[in-house]
């Protein structure tokens, strides 16, 4: 894969929905990122385990890959898209056995089909509204089950479980597997249609997903603990979503400053100054 410039990207990622960014994590340090996800999917693995590992809040449960999402393409693509008050609303870490298969063509949060509080289809606006970014943590190609897509349904104004008539399950003629190096990053409009490829290689396929939203984005509805989550909470008899985690100030202060601001909605347990110190400071 070609070097991608940021106006490459920025055009690329507003027209035709996609790019792929390499070296956002430079070779010599994928490793390090690798085996974390690794190994935090390792300890969460259940007994039965279908061949996945999905790990929900991953900036929760490790820093490491915390500089390499202030990447000056990645923030200056959402940054050209929503404007300078971005936030990250999201971090998963996946891996994929050998053997595991391709799943349902979905488009994300707030475009899922599967979640609550969403964008209801037809999506009517050009305007994109977040953006998901997939990290190759291991080759991504054909053969090992790189992320698929469908460019251009991102104008298509539903999901594909929506009214469109086309099934989830299978193949679309115009469909694409962007081959990527360990590092490299796909980054997509978050209605643009995708999933994981089967894996038919014998390695573990690893990798992240970091999403960004812009500031009037409401993320207060999936961060638990907050009145608007447990409120869907409740709708939806008890069952609830793991994506994001409030976080505490200790893990905050574990990021990189200039990662702090992106993640800076989620941070809990702040002290709440009294009615008269606001007064004494006045
Ligand atoms: O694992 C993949 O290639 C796709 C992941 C995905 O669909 C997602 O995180 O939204």
């Amino acid at each position: 894969m070609g070097v991608t410039t940021l106006d490459d990207a920025i055009r690329r990622v507003r027209f035709e929905g996609w790019c792929a960014l390499d070296a956002v994590i430079p070779p010599d340090q994928v490793a390090s990122v690798r085996d974390e996800v690794v190994r935090i999917g390792e300890a969460q693995r259940p007994e039965k385990w279908d061949g996945r590992d999905h790990i929900d809040a991953l900036i929760n449960k490790t820093q490491v890959f915390a500089p390499y999402v202030t990447d000056h393409r990645l923030l200056g693509v959402a940054e050209a898209l929503f404007g300078p008050h971005v936030r990250i609303s999201m971090t998963h870490g996946h891996t994929q056995a050998p053997g595991y298969t391709r799943n349902n063509w979905h488009g994300d949060w707030p475009f899922s089909l599967a979640q609550d509080s969403i964008i209801k289809a037809p999506y009517t606006q050009r305007q994109p509204v977040h953006v998901t970014t997939l990290w190759a943590l291991t080759d991504f190609n054909a053969e090992t089950g790189g992320t698929v897509i469908v460019p251009g349904s991102h104008t298509a104004g539903n999901s594909p479980g929506g009214d469109l008539d086309y099934d989830q399950y299978q193949p679309i003629a115009s469909e694409r597997q962007p081959e990527m190096r360990p590092g490299d990053v796909l980054v997509i409009d978050s209605r643009m249609w995708h999933t994981n490829g089967t894996n038919h290689s014998d390695e573990l396929r690893v990798s992240m997903a970091v999403r960004y939203a812009p500031w009037w984005l409401n993320v207060l509805s999936i961060v638990p603990g907050l009145a608007e989550y447990e409120e869907t909470v409740r709708r939806r008899d008890g069952l609830r979503a793991h994506d994001v985690m409030g976080m505490s100030q200790e893990v905050f202060d574990a990021l990189p400053a200039q990662a702090q601001r992106l993640f800076q909605h989620m941070l809990v347990g702040q002290r709440v100054p009294s009615a008269e110190e606001v007064l004494d400071d006045a």
